[in-house]
């Protein structure tokens, strides 16, 4: 799949300083120690419904981490999915009468175009799971082959068109490390999050779906030594990244309504053909909210990047809503939040227009200190807030080197000001 146009990405002097994560299996701060190439899954969207403020967190913490990594001299190999069948796009569709694969293709339309808008860095493979099919459908028949899979008769269609399989989590070494999560919290979410826990038969009511059999109405590929039928939600991700990337992947990421099943379930599923170590780091941004729910497609409380941009806010300033908050933290949107940003946008802009500034250097350097710290972008934007302070204050000093803050920001925070 086609991703999107890269940003350019201006050379700024100095060195940045190693990216330290917080790691969610371990629950500690984790230094990012990649090999020549820095490996970075991210769970890609479900494309049925527009990019939301949520969406766009999740996916501006992550491309920090590729600045941050690529101010540090490394490459960066980065991998994003894209959900393009499962049940809640193929409701949608079948909700508003159109084709699931037009809905597709839509969204993913407008999410790139979001993308773009926001100056995030695209991944190097995009994937859709549809293009993705035989990669997962070997990883189906490897899961077979260990004997982690076993068959629950497909109910719906008088047993015709061939059974389901599931994953046994029992055959799973470790199952549980990456959310650290009891049994209790995991039942908690389990089917609110597309789980099945009342499936009959099941021998663990967490265990995951691997492939679903064809049904009526629904589409579905045939494999050599599958009945027909589609993957379930979370073999796409084992697949994908191992196929890509490889493992250990570097950093795996999303937002935290992943860590469990869905991160915990790719992990468990690459761990039962034998894979010991998925990802050095799990790294999850916090949910942003609106009016006090979780923003998400499901329950329509969505403030759109699209509908904004429409309303011709400054993408800019959209990114500095995002920036302005902590990505492991959970928040709420209010459209002030917004009005701070463009201020603050303004405020950078007179200030980056002085001929003679406070030298920018230390800033630079407070920038990158505050991103390699656990991506803490509000210390950093503190630090700018600082220097645009001095500049339209007390007026220029020393003349600093031409436009390097303004590199400095496009570079490491992606604001083009
Ligand atoms: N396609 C799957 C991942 S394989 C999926 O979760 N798609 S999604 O469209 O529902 O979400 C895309 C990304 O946005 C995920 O990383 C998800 O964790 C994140 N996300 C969804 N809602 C929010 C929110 N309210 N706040 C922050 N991140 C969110
Ligand atoms: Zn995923």
């Amino acid at each position: 799949m086609i991703s999107w146009p890269p940003p350019f990405l201006p050379a700024i002097p100095g060195d940045g300083s190693a990216l330290r994560l917080h790691d969610t299996s371990s629950g500690e701060l984790q230094e990012v120690t990649p090999g020549p190439v820095a490996r970075l899954y991210v769970c890609g969207i479900t494309p049925y419904d527009a990019t939301h403020l949520g969406h766009a967190a999740t996916y501006v913490a992550f491309d920090l981490v590729v600045r941050v990594l690529r101010d540090n001299g490394h490459e960066v190999h980065y991998t994003q999915n894209v959900t393009d069948v499962d049940d809640p796009l193929l409701e949608r569709a079948t909700r508003d009468g159109i084709d699931w694969r037009d809905l597709a293709v839509a969204e993913i339309d407008l999410f790139r175009e979001d993308m773009t808008a926001l100056q995030v860095i695209p991944p190097e493979d995009y994937i859709g799971v549809v293009e993705a099919l035989p990669v997962i459908a070997d990883l189906v028949r490897r899961t077979i082959e260990s004997g982690a899979a076993y068959e629950l008769p497909n109910v719906d269609s008088e047993g015709t068109t061939g059974p389901d399989l599931y994953v046994d989590l029992s055959r799973v070494s470790d199952f549980g490390k990456v959310s650290g999560w009891t049994r209790e919290q995991m039942l908690a979410v389990f089917a609110e999050r597309g789980g099945d826990p009342d499936r009959p038969g099941k021998r663990d009511v967490l265990d995951p779906l691997l492939w679903r059999a064809a049904r009526e109405g629904e589409p579905s590929w045939e494999f050599e030594d599958l009945p027909a039928g589609r993957p379930g939600w979370h073999v796409e991700c084992t697949a994908i990244a191992l196929d890509r990337l490889g493992m250990p992947i570097d950093v795996n990421g999303g937002g935290s309504d992943l860590i469990f099943p869905h991160h915990e379930m790719t992990v468990a599923q690459a761990s039962a053909i034998g894979v010991e170590e998925y990802a050095r780091v799990h790294a999850h941004a916090g949910m942003v909210g609106l009016d006090g729910h979780k923003m998400s497609k499901s329950r329509g409380n969505l403030v759109l990047v699209s509908r904004l941009r429409e309303d011709g806010v400054d993408p800019m300033a959209i990114r500095l809503v995002l920036l302005a908050q902590h990505y492991r933290d959970d928040w709420d949107y209010t459209p002030d939040m917004l009005t701070s940003a463009q201020v603050r946008l303004e405020r950078w802009r007179e200030a980056l227009s002085v001929n003679s500034a406070p030298s920018a250097d230390a800033t630079v350097t407070a920038i990158r200190a505050a991103l390699s710290d656990d991506l803490d972008a509000p210390r950093a934007l503190t630090a700018v807030d600082l220097w645009a302070d001095q500049t339209l204050t007390t007026g220029g000093v020393e003349p600093s080197a031409p436009g390097v803050l303004g590199r400095a920001l496009d570079a490491l925070l992606g604001v083009r000001v």
